[in-house]
């Protein structure tokens, strides 16, 4: 059948071989905190916090690193390509020793680095400045007390210089991104203070040059979170403005804007400024912004935008869900396989004559084809994928996840 599918597919002008070849080559860097709930592995670890909730409570969560790469390897292997890991600095291997965030070091992640290795994949890093006693009032780089902000300055510091060893180590530039929740959940009367003392933190966090073959910095924003309903320091237009003044990576969240406001449009606009983009592909619902991703209009929407502006080399390609009312394993299979599955429907599309119908005039054939596209056998390819790189096909994950979750999540 796939070579039937690629002949029609040929016929519009769309090399399939290539489309699958792009596809192999994209790593979709996989969220470790999908695998215990923001849990990580700190010696001390407390609840979570600073808006961030997960919820559900399904059986057989990793309880140690070795569980949660247990896991990982088999996320991985029902995800076809080669893919990368997103670690978060909670999740260094501390071997029981009580490690402040300030404090972390290389020696911390190198475990995870060497297991990196040995899976043969990139990996990317986080700072996490929240779950924290010095983030319970809310603030961390912007807070107004100067002794809170040194301590996470100093924390972002060091997470760079571990981003910039695992890249080194593994010949893959690393980016290391920096989320903050600084928050009001009530009318704030001193916005600018807040931006101004983020700005300052943020210079001396970034003020090491770091070569960018090791480290890549990125930073974040966000609309609103359980507890900053008001006001975020570290909105959209204040990252932007950032880091297009800084020429850093910019992060975009799916699920940090407004309910209907989609981050498809920005991609062709801010990578007009920007050198590079982290996306933090999401599926927000009402409130909440961390549902497993699915092939939606959404996120195909963004695939096609990453397509259609030649912006794939620019682009890092993160997920960040937390669902603990599934499998979690099956959480990350199906989201990563949604991104990439909305990836090739991009890559599928008739882009010659959809953009020389464009540029005629011709609407009418341009909505036609783009119809015409979703109902092409596109699906043929994604399973001809799966099987090239031995991974399994839709019907088939789902048996796979489920022997997983008897043979080792049930047990534990
Ligand atoms: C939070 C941000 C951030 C976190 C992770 C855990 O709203 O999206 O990326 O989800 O860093
Ligand atoms: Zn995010």
């Amino acid at each position: 059948m796939f070579d039937q599918v690629k002949e029609k597919y040929a016929e519009l002008g769309v090399d399939v071989e290539n489309a699958l070849e792009v596809l192999a080559s994209t790593p979709i860097s996989l969220h470790c905190w999908q695998g215990d709930d923001v849990g990580g592995f700190e010696s001390d670890s407390g609840e979570l916090g600073s808006g961030l909730a997960v919820t559900g409570n399904y059986p057989g969560k990793a309880r140690s690193i070795a569980e949660l790469r247990q896991d990982l390897e088999q996320a991985l292997s029902l995800i076809p390509g080669t893919h990368r890991l997103n670690l978060h600095a909670i999740y260094g291997d501390f071997d029981g020793e009580k490690v402040d965030r300030n404090e972390i070091e290389v020696k911390h992640f190198q475990s995870w680095i060497d297991w990196c290795k040995d899976q043969g994949i990139g990996m990317d890093f986080n700072s996490s400045c929240f779950s924290h006693s010095k983030a319970e009032d809310g603030f961390t780089l912007s807070s107004p007390d100067a002794g809170t902000r040194q301590f996470w300055i100093e924390h972002c510091q060091a997470s760079r210089k571990i981003g910039a060893a695992i890249g080194e180590q593994l010949g893959s530039s690393c980016v290391t991104n920096i989320w903050v929740p600084d928050g009001m959940k009530d009318l704030t009367v001193d916005r600018l203070g807040y931006r101004k003392r983020l700005e300052s933190s943020l210079n001396e966090v970034l003020a090491e040059r770091l070569n960018p073959d090791f480290n890549i910095d990125a930073v974040e924003s966000k609309l609103f979170g359980i507890g900053s309903e008001s006001f975020v320091v570290g909105s959209h237009e204040f990252y932007m403005g950032y880091a297009m003044r800084e020429q850093t990576a910019l992060c975009l969240d799916a699920g940090h804007f407004h309910p209907t406001e989609g981050i498809a449009d920005k991609i062709s606009a801010v990578m007009m400024f920007v050198p590079e983009l982290l996306l933090h592909v999401s599926r927000g619902v009402r409130w909440d912004s961390d549902h497993v991703v699915l092939l939606d209009d959404q996120t195909q929407a963004i695939m096609q935008e990453l397509v259609r502006s030649d912006v794939l080399g620019r682009t890092h390609i993160g997920l960040d869900f937390f669902d603990a009312s599934i499998n979690r394993i099956a959480a990350w299979a199906i989201g990563t396989r949604a991104a990439q599955k909305s990836l090739l429907l991009a890559l599928l599309e008739p882009s010659k004559r959809l953009r020389e119908a464009e540029l005629a005039g011709d609407y009418t054939t341009r909505l036609a084809l783009l119809e015409m596209n979703k109902a092409l056998p596109w699906s043929v390819v994604w399973e001809e994928f799966c099987q090239r790189q031995n991974s399994p096909g839709e019907v088939d994950l789902l048996n796979s996840v489920k022997d997983y979750e008897s043979a080792v999540l049930s047990k534990r």
